[in-house]
């Protein structure tokens, strides 16, 4: 079956600074929260490599943009790495090599025909606002954030037309401060309620200084938040199965589409966090400011679904209060997976959520900034040109694009969708692990680029304005 683009959708890839840039051109002192992570624990990141050069997007950009015309690419998102960027955290004050770097590459994106998009925080907080300060604990650090948002419009505010404010601004409260995975391995469910809270602020705090300020609002630009939601699906439709994910929705959703969309947090969230003794510092003032500064597009990153149920023994009382109080994670059997990942494929999940946005967040304008499936050992799927034959890829992509336009269809505001990633990236913990990009790196031949079978489909897609997709399943081992 043919399924049609329309001219205008963003048909396009996504990244991150640190996962592509590499640490040259870094001052001393000049290193991110996930950067430190790294520098602790080099040991704990896949086969040791980890950000130092990740794909030398720092030296090979130009040849990267190349590629990105080659391909017919509309939009290209990146971050800029705010412990790069900034000099001084605390006043603002710009790294003028950095801003001639960020400057250059938003330069050739727009030279090479491909729309930038810029996110300010891809977990980049400078690791010294984190020893310093406590990192996003500190309301201290919001007003230095908003320092280098506005440094940042005022340099690229005439020439980028999308911003984000964040990506996925819950994954580090959630893994390194709540579930102690990620450095710095904390288990303070509070802390990470703060630090999501004070995120949800910062946002609003930029989001105002975009609208009131002249950078680019008033001929047309757009200010957002990268949020990785996904629906939350109940085993079944039992009072206490819903109930759990009601519960998920609101502690990994909600929390953040529903003050940055709507401008206010579910009712029941502070009572809750009073409950089990979590409360976190919140103010009227701050609370007025979140409510009248909402953003006007927003970016979803879907790879799974959440699918929960009611937990079936009593929380431990001699255990700090975790979301966790509330639910079990459900396997549901016979799923589709991406065994290398361990996260489940379900392209209609991301129907599903466009329909949520729709019908209960304000049908807001919103376009998918991640979508992708990482697959290790892909170097064994080459054909004799040395091409990856990555035809589960293009089946992932062109299924979850299917089930996109279908919503489109129905009247939801969804106006691009770009893959993760461009080529493939250094992956947080997993680095080079999994594969994830339309194009190759060879880390065997100097992080050579070579377009996938996949970067070929995409080509022709984009050049069609169609692609045909009869849902076949390949063998994904
Ligand atoms: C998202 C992040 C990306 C990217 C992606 C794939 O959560 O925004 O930075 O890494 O997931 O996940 P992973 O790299 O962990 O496989």
């Amino acid at each position: 079956m043919k399924y049609f683009l329309s001219k205008n959708f963003m048909m396009g890839a996504s990244a991150a600074a640190w996962q592509t840039e590499g640490w040259e051109g870094k001052k001393p002192g000049q290193e991110s929260l996930i950067d430190a992570a790294y520098k602790v624990n080099p040991d704990r990141w896949y086969e040791g490599y980890g950000p130092t050069i990740a794909t030398d997007f720092y030296h090979r950009y130009k040849e990267d943009c190349k590629l990105m015309k080659e391909m017919g690419l509309k939009a290209y998102r990146t971050s800029i790495d705010w412990s790069r960027f900034i000099k001084n955290y605390e006043t603002g004050e710009v790294n003028e090599d950095a801003a001639a770097f960020y400057d250059g590459v938003v330069d050739e994106l727009i030279k090479n025909g491909v729309e930038p998009i810029i996110c300010l925080e891809h977990w980049e907080l400078p690791n010294q606002l984190f020893e310093k300060y406590g990192g996003w604990n500190s309301k201290e650090v919001v007003e230095f954030y908003v320092k280098y948002a506005e440094a940042a419009f005022k340099l690229l505010g005439s020439k980028v037309k999308y911003w984000f404010t964040f990506n996925e601004p819950i994954v580090f409260p959630e893994l390194a401060i709540m579930d102690g995975i990620w450095y710095p391995y904390k288990s303070d469910t509070q802390e990470a309620m703060q630090w999501n809270y004070n995120k949800v602020l910062a946002n609003a705090k930029a989001v105002k200084i975009y609208h009131e300020k002249d950078y680019g609002y008033q001929s047309g630009g757009k200010i957002g938040i990268i949020i990785n939601a996904a629906p939350s699906y109940p085993r079944s439709q039992s009072t206490d199965d819903v109930k759990a994910a009601d519960m998920y929705d609101l502690f990994f959703n909600k929390i953040y589409t529903d003050p940055c969309i709507k401008g206010t947090f579910p009712e029941i969230y502070f009572p809750l966090l009073k409950k089990h003794d979590c409360m976190i510092a919140v103010t009227d003032e701050e609370l007025a400011i979140i409510q009248a500064n909402t953003i006007d597009m927003m970016g979803l990153n879907y790879y799974r679904p959440n699918r929960v149920k009611a937990r079936s023994a009593a929380w431990n009382p001699e255990v700090k209060f975790n979301p966790q109080y509330y639910y079990e994670n459900y396997e549901l059997q016979g799923k589709k997976m991406n065994p290398f990942r361990g996260w489940e494929i379900y392209a209609k999940g991301l129907y599903d959520f466009a329909m949520i946005l729709k019908n209960e967040y304000n049908n807001i304008p919103w376009l998918v900034t991640e979508n992708g499936m990482g697959v290790a050992g892909e170097e064994k799927h080459k054909d004799a040109d040395g091409v990856i034959q990555d035809d589960y890829r293009i089946d992932f992509v062109a299924d979850h694009l299917r089930w996109l336009l279908k919503a489109v269809e129905e009247g939801s505001q969804c106006f691009g969708y770009l893959m993760w990633n461009f080529t493939d990236n250094v992956s947080p913990y997993n680095a080079f692990k999994n594969r994830y990009g339309y194009i190759e790196i060879d880390l065997d031949d100097n992080r050579n680029r070579r377009i996938k079978k996949s970067g070929y489909w995409f080509k022709k897609t984009v050049e069609d304005g169609y692609f045909e997709y009869d849902g076949f399943e390949p063998v994904y081992k």
